[in-house]
């Protein structure tokens, strides 16, 4: 963007906002001007850090006047594009509005600014005898308004739901600079249309989330992890019924051999078991008393005899639990060295060994020569595909050739009535292939309802609908 252009827009923030502090270092512009996806180059005008509402607010006002464009910044683990500013916009960083703001133990809730970073929401809730569960492997950096605004999903949402299914109350300043309050963490509330499940997921296209209210439930009970090598897909949909019919499942992720393969290099870790195989689970389960460890004991019996299963270890201690997940755990960061392609897709749980079938066929014939890495929350329909960047490619290429069989691989979804994004969003990457699990109708109808909330679209612009 014209450096011109650029100089206007600090002008009016300084002018309009004296007290808000503004950054345009380039060491902050580049960290702050983007997330963790690889393909796209930040180019920021500022990075703004409120303090409070009222800072939020008064931002916005002069945003909306001077059609200034806002691109929401938390802990920027995205993969989808959703926090990049490509094109001069003025990023909001929520990193000074990390206050937790109130908990209250009869309600269970506890309510927190924007900039809260998840860990430390786990952490609070676990000396209140209480727990948060959402959880997945960047929760130690991403911040709690991000998680809301992607509806963040990870490796518990078969047992506690999405990000969605925890938050009682939000706050939100919309694109015309107003304060909405939604829900006031109500548990029951049957006034009309439910506004904060609009927000929740909109990415940052309908506004700027300044506090949060969120449920606690019960600390969990205590559990074992069981890591086992499975023959094939449809194995691993034996087992996992196996498992889900008789214990009740906290997780029931997957990994293929080759994710096995590069999240061992990654991070140097043991062979888990002395038998290698096509595809490995990795479950967790309450298990409070020693019978429910028997009763995993015998359906791994049963999987092994069928040969569904061909070998297994199950944690004796918390420490073995958490090596065992980190099997699972550590591969994005192990593959990130390969400038990963990522899809992040889903279909029903039932239809799961199909789809990944057909997938992986797909990916044989149009992929041949990339390694191409599946993995995921099977438990819950979602499947992680990676392609690797061979080294000696340049991005830009790597990148073009991936999306050349992007629309076979969304027509496959659709074919399978999937969605082409289970939990990273669309984002600036998988805008153009919205169309392909999204009506028209559909589509239309978010736009108009961008419209009400942000009429002159300055809520982070360019992502999610384009
Ligand atoms: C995970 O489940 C994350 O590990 C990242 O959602 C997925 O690396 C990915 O594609
Ligand atoms: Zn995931």
């Amino acid at each position: 963007m014209q450096t011109e252009q650029k100089n206007t827009r600090l002008r009016l923030l300084n002018t309009h906002c004296p007290e808000l502090e503004i950054s345009t270092e380039k060491a902050v512009l580049e960290s702050h001007g983007c997330d963790w996806t690889r393909f796209r180059t930040p180019d920021p005008t500022a990075v703004v850090f409120p303090r409070s509402v009222q800072d939020v607010t008064r931002l916005v006002a002069v945003a909306a006047k001077h059609r200034i464009p806002l691109v929401p910044s938390g802990g920027r683990t995205g993969l989808s594009g959703g926090a990049v500013a490509p094109a001069g916009e003025v990023v909001v960083s929520f990193d000074r509005m990390r206050r937790i703001i109130d908990f209250n133990a009869v309600d269970r809730t506890l309510t927190v600014e924007p900039g809260v970073v998840t860990q430390a929401i786990q952490e609070y809730a676990r000396q209140k005898n209480l727990y948060y569960p959402v959880s997945f492997a960047s929760e130690g950096s991403s911040q709690i308004g991000g998680n809301i605004a992607t509806n963040a999903g990870g490796i518990r949402v078969l047992r506690y739901g999405l990000t969605r299914d925890q938050v009682v109350g939000l706050k939100i300043v919309d694109g015309r600079g107003e304060l909405i309050e939604c829900n006031s963490g109500l548990v029951k509330n049957a006034s009309g249309y439910d506004l904060r499940h609009l927000f929740i997921g909109s990415e940052g296209t309908l506004g700027l989330i300044v506090e949060a209210t969120l449920r606690l439930v019960d600390p969990p009970e205590p559990s074992r992890v069981m890591l086992l090598a499975v023959n094939s897909l449809e194995g691993m949909m034996t087992v996992f019924r196996q498992f889900n019919d008789a214990l009740t499942l906290t997780a029931f992720e997957f990994l293929s051999g080759a994710a096995m393969f590069f999240v061992r290099a990654g991070h140097d870790l043991p062979e888990p078991m002395d038998t290698e195989a096509p595809y490995y689970a990795l479950l967790e389960f309450d298990c409070a008393d020693p019978d429910l460890e028997d009763l995993a004991l015998q359906r791994f019996e049963y999987c092994l005899e069928e040969g569904f299963v061909l070998d297994g270890v199950i944690s004796q201690s918390e420490a073995q639990a958490a090596d065992l997940w980190r099997y699972r755990e550590g591969i994005s960061e192990a593959i990130t060295r390969y400038t990963p392609y990522k899809n992040d897709l889903s279909v029903r749980i039932s239809k799961i060994p199909d789809y990944l079938h057909d997938l992986d066929q797909l990916a044989q014939s149009r992929y041949p020569e990339y390694e191409v890495l599946w993995y995921g929350h099977f438990g819950d329909g979602n499947l992680h595909m990676n392609i690797l960047k061979p080294e000696d490619m340049p991005v830009d290429e790597f990148e073009k050739a991936c999306a050349r069989v992007n629309p076979d691989v969304f027509e496959l979804t659709r074919a399978h009535h999937g969605s082409i994004s289970a939990e990273h969003g669309i984002g600036l990457l998988k805008q153009n292939y919205l169309s392909y699990t999204r009506s028209d109708t559909d589509i239309e109808r978010m736009r108009g309802i961008k419209a009400v909330f942000d009429p002159v679209n300055i809520m982070n612009p360019g992502k999610l609908l384009g």
